[in-house]
């Protein structure tokens, strides 16, 4: 039904682009096709009286259950189809207040999932996105990444993948002459897609066409901040994510899920509300950009309203919201 209805509006309305659910709030959009029909897994954004801060506590999505390991911010969610079941992804705090990554498996795209006991182990930080590498050139692997500044805790991990470091908390990041930005974060999932393989996390390298060289940490509107989400097209991987306080949808390309990856350009210039958090899906030889803005509540940063918008690609690989050969 919400595929009929999305699909209509824009073909009858293109330049209206309105919320896709009014009813409640939405936000952070992993949009999927599974059975020849579009799932969205957005979060749940609710009020609360609980002030904006640049911790983004006011992210406070409350309406989930029995998960033991889970003390609050259910955050933006992912889902992946393999072997016959369905993986709902999850960041979420842990009870000593440390952002984590949970999976549910259920046997239908809608669930019911249900969650293992614990995190994946190894995981940290926020916002996963599991991209299962099924085209008929590869091998059907599947890597989940993840990662966010600030609130999602990233920066913490700057001594190694399994050491917390508390004095980064909060709204910082690396910055000054010559340091570099920190990546997202890359793992191949085990076999039955709880876990992560044996080899672990990796950092993912978001390369400067100009130097070739990682990309700076003073370079805001370039840098990854949070919201990874990678697709593929043509044999050619795509790494797009949010720059955060300087509120872009960007992307990069290269030739291997782990990266490197080179910086090509923005997607979508700073909507309504501070954060900005998407998915890029092909449905029916056509490819579509999910995010969100606060259009809806009138610019309430965290009451947010998923949107789509149909992108298109030029010869050289390049991604936009315009058509070159229709304009
Ligand atoms: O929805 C909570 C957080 O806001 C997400 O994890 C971020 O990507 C940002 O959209």
């Amino acid at each position: 039904m919400l595929r009929d209805r999305w699909i209509i509006k824009h073909h009858h309305h293109h330049h209206h682009n309105g919320p896709l659910i009014t009813h409640l709030y939405t936000a952070d959009p992993s949009a999927h096709v599974f059975n020849n029909r579009v799932y969205i897994y957005p979060s749940h954004d609710r009020e609360t009286d609980i002030q904006f801060n640049d911790n983004g506590d006011q992210y406070d999505m409350a309406d989930y259950h029995d998960i033991p390991w889970v003390s609050k911010q259910l955050w933006a969610p992912d889902a992946a189809f393999r072997d016959g079941k369905y993986y709902l992804y999850f960041p979420a705090r842990d009870h000593a207040g440390i952002f984590r990554i949970g999976v549910a498996v259920g046997d239908r795209p809608e669930g019911p999932f249900a969650p293992d006991a614990g995190p994946i182990r190894g995981s940290y930080s926020i916002d996963p996105a599991t991209f299962v590498d099924a085209d008929a050139d590869a091998d059907g692997e599947a890597y989940m990444y993840f990662g966010g500044l600030w609130g999602g805790q990233l920066q913490c991990y700057q001594k190694g993948h399994d050491v917390f470091d508390a004095e980064w908390a909060g709204a910082r990041e690396p910055r000054g002459p010559g340091a570099y930005a920190l990546g997202p974060r890359v793992a191949r999932m085990s076999a039955d897609m709880r876990q992560f393989a044996g080899e672990g996390v990796r950092e993912v390298e978001i390369l400067a066409p100009e130097t070739g060289e990682r990309l700076l940490a003073d370079d805001h509107d370039r840098r990854f901040f949070e919201a990874a989400w990678v697709h593929k097209r043509d044999g050619l991987y795509y790494l797009s994510y949010s720059t955060g306080d300087t509120h872009y949808l960007c992307y990069a390309t290269g030739t291997s899920p782990y990266g490197p990856f080179t910086y090509r350009g923005r997607i979508l210039e700073p909507v309504l509300g501070w954060t900005t958090h998407h998915s890029i899906v092909e449905f029916q030889g056509r490819w579509w950009l999910f995010h969100h803005d606060c259009e809806l509540s009138g610019g309430v940063n965290h009451l947010r309203s998923v949107k789509v918008k149909e992108i298109f690609y030029d010869g050289e690989g390049g991604l936009s919201l315009r058509s070159r050969s229709r304009v």
